[in-house]
């Protein structure tokens, strides 16, 4: 689990802008956030612990400069090259591209068609969970896990999407981390039931160390997603 006194301290609406465009690399992300979590993981996969540099900002008490700095004021953001960018996933393309280390997107022709197609299917996933969590549908989220477990069939060159841990990795794993608690609390629903190719990623994705740096308290990242999201 990541260790937070190990880790730079959470900038709120009383601390100062850090400097900007010095040169060096910077993601401006929030511990809790399933979606800066996952170009975190990316970070350390990849081995740049040290050379970017990690700004965690308060989401409940955000610094007022930070729309300055990134004028959606969403996390995570990159500051590279003398501009901030956002968005998870074009974050994961653009770190494997700029940066050294190994690659999370693979050369095979075919396995980056399914790449593309899965990552996109991360955001259904999470739609389907949420709208199950609110009263909605449990149908949509047996075919998301379904679909899910099907596509983990697709390689047999090892227990990940693509058969070796990889971006499509990252897309799912903060949101699964939060959902499989979740769904078991609020509505019992064991989603490794009967989907044994779903336990075997989860157990196998918890070895990798790039990940387990950026887990949190659970308890915390659960109460934080019932109140923002599910309005609990
Ligand atoms: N599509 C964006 C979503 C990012 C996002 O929604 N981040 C949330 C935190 S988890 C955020 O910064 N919300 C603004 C706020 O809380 O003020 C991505 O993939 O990066």
């Amino acid at each position: 689990m990541a260790k937070i006194e190990n880790l730079p301290p959470i900038l709120d609406s009383t601390s100062e802008k850090p400097t900007q465009f010095d040169g060096k690399p910077r993601l401006y992300t929030a511990y809790t956030c399933p979606y800066a979590q996952r170009v975190w993981i990316a970070m350390n996969y990849k081995g740049l612990q040290d050379e970017i540099q990690l700004v965690p900002i308060s989401l409940n008490d955000k610094p007022t400069w930070y729309k300055d700095v990134y004028p959606p004021a969403k996390v995570p953001a990159l500051e590279h090259n003398n501009k901030v960018t956002g968005e998870s996933l074009d974050l994961l393309k653009y770190l494997d591209t700029h940066f050294e280390g190994p690659k999370l997107f693979p050369d095979d022709p075919a396995k980056n068609e399914f790449a593309e197609e899965m990552m996109a299917y991360a955001g259904t996933f999470g739609g389907a969970t949420v709208s199950y969590l609110k009263g909605g549908s449990e149908g949509d989220l047996v075919a998301a896990l379904d679909k899910i477990e099907e596509a983990l069939s697709k390689f047999d060159d090892g227990p990940f999407f693509l058969g070796q841990f990889s971006a499509v990795d990252i897309a799912f794993a903060p949101f699964v981390e939060r959902f499989q608690p979740l769904l078991l609390e609020l509505k019992n629903y064991h989603i490794t039931s009967g989907r044994p190719k779903l336990a075997t990623w989860i157990e196998e994705l918890n070895k990798v160390d790039g990940y387990i740096q950026t887990k949190w308290d659970i308890n915390e990242l659960t109460s934080s997603f019932k109140k923002r999201v599910l309005g609990l």
